[in-house]
């Protein structure tokens, strides 16, 4: 029988990882972990679902810096689908499926598009699918924006023969032919003529820039979304699928419900949608863990109450502290072969480490993303300071229909609350200090990993889960951990007195 007071429930501030024999050069450390089943990180990052966290551009940015972005599900399924379009659609190599136009569009219409999907030229395909012509910004520029409604974009192209690459063509070829014709643009084309892809010189220089970048088998970024389970939820995770998603993540304050569960089920085993990769949760608990296991989920996501702007500890009494939550998971979980990520509860690097010792493979952020200039939202000025707006998906702003329709509250059980005054939220609202860019946040925290499996001496993640040993600290030796006996005049970019 379940001991009450004998399970002791630990988390980060409770713990230290042990130093350990090391014989390790600093490019010996290789942080790839597992994600899912099936997907691994160079860097074992994924930001948070949230409406202060991740849309396309973050997602494009963790992705570009070896993590993930799981775009948050606060959204109508086409907006949702389309920000998965625009992350698989920012190449860091050749890009399979490009943004075409008609010959016939106006010179409106291409102007409208190459703002709706951020680019600057189009192959211009015919009915039939032919390349006939190449079309970019440039070519507007000659027309005076009062005559862009009767202008078509046959009359502005460069029309072919245009100098084309075949399809399948390598990346030396692509590069000599940018290079020696000076092209900004290459398309790519089958024997018939049939347009196959398109290789620009900025994308090339991109992956260039971008060596640890996650990339499905066709070289575009990975990016997650979240589902629920209630409604049109089916819908969306189709959806979805359909606009190239690589992870679907079960985007819940419970996981361990049975709708979730059998739906999990069910996209684990329907044809049409079992390779996708899909993430369960959140549990917090070795049974809660095993039913996702059971289901064939690809990775188990851990974390009830552990989040910065998470009440349900409060307002529900439930929860378990995280370090023991993520261990227990991982009983289950790993004999199956399926990771654990660590979500919530992390504000410095040093708790990643924790995080994989305890039997995570990955960990999920939020505060330690929401103030980078990659989160939704603008700066905002208090006393001088700059700072960013970051709020539970549980909180009144986030569930209310204050601002806009909300799309999630199915994830604190609120789906079918009539009224924004009947709602009991779980989480809150407020701001975070502004951070720069995500890349100089993930180099901060993927230096301190670096530094904890240097100290624990372990060259892997498999190697830090396996050598990495716990010791249970105090609250004295806590203060011991942080800075003491000094008045700290300069923050440090990965410690900050908040
Ligand atoms: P943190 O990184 O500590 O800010 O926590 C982020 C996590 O908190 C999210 O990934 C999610 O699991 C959880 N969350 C999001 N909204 C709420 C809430 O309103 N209670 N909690």
């Amino acid at each position: 029988a379940h001991d009450p007071f004998g399970f002791l429930g630990l988390t980060y501030d409770d713990v230290l990882l042990l130093p350990g024999y090391s014989d390790l050069a600093p490019t010996d450390i290789d942080t790839t972990s597992r994600l899912t089943r099936e997907i691994s990180l160079k860097v074992p990052l994924v930001s948070a679902a949230m409406d202060t966290v991740t849309e396309s551009r973050m997602a494009i940015a963790m992705a570009r810096q070896g993590g993930l972005g799981v775009l948050h599900r606060n959204l109508s399924i086409a907006d949702q689908a389309y920000q998965v379009d625009l992350v698989k659609r920012t190449q860091t190599g050749i890009i399979s499926n490009p943004v075409t136009i008609g010959p016939d569009a106006t010179l409106e219409q291409l102007d409208e598009r190459a703002g709706q999907y951020r680019v600057s030229g189009f192959p211009v395909l015919d009915a039939a699918g032919l390349l006939v012509g190449i079309v970019t910004n440039r070519d507007l520029r000659f027309t005076p924006v009062a005559e862009w409604a009767t202008t078509t974009v046959s009359e502005v192209m460069t029309p072919q023969p245009l100098i084309t690459g075949r399809a399948g063509i390598s990346r030396e070829d692509a590069t000599a032919l940018l290079r020696k014709h000076k092209l900004e643009r290459l398309p790519l084309v089958d024997d018939e003529g049939r347009l196959a892809g398109l290789i620009t010189v900025k994308d090339f220089v991109k992956s260039e820039q971008f060596p640890d970048a996650s990339k499905d088998g066709q070289g575009r970024l990975m990016v997650g979304a979240a589902i629920g389970y209630f409604g049109d939820a089916w819908e969306r995770a189709t959806t979805l699928i359909d606009a190239g998603v690589d992870v679907l993540v079960a985007d819940t304050a419970h996981g361990n419900v049975r709708m979730l569960i059998d739906m999990v089920r069910r996209l684990k085993s329907d044809p049409a949608t079992k390779d996708v990769q899909v993430i369960g949760g959140n549990v917090a608990t070795k049974e809660g863990a095993q039913s996702f296991v059971d289901a064939g989920a690809d990775g188990i996501k851990v974390g009830v109450g552990p989040g910065s702007i998470c009440t349900t500890r409060v307002v529900t009494g439930v929860g378990v502290p995280q370090i023991t939550a993520v261990y227990e998971a991982s009983l289950a979980a790993r004999a199956a072969g399926v990771p654990v990520i660590a979500d919530g509860g992390m504000r410095h690097s040093g708790e990643i480490g924790k995080a994989i010792v305890a039997g995570a493979e990955a960990v999920m952020l939020g505060s330690m993303l929401a103030g980078t200039e990659e989160a939704p939202g603008d700066q905002i000025l208090v006393n001088g300071k700059q700072f960013k707006a970051y709020r539970g998906m549980g909180s009144m702003g986030a569930m209310s229909s204050r601002g806009k329709k909300s799309y999630s509250k199915d994830r604190y059980f609120q789906a079918e609350v009539a009224s924004d005054d009947m709602i009991v939220p779980e989480g809150v609202e407020g701001q975070v200090p502004y951070k720069g860019t995500l890349a100089t946040v993930a180099h901060q925290l993927v230096g301190g990993l670096h530094q904890t499996m240097f100290y624990v001496g372990a060259r892997t993640v498999p190697e830090l889960q396996a050598n990495g040993r716990f010791v249970r600290i105090t609250s004295a030796s806590l203060k011991e951990s942080h800075p003491h006996d000094i008045m700290m005049t300069v923050e440090a970019p990965n410690y900050t007195v908040s």
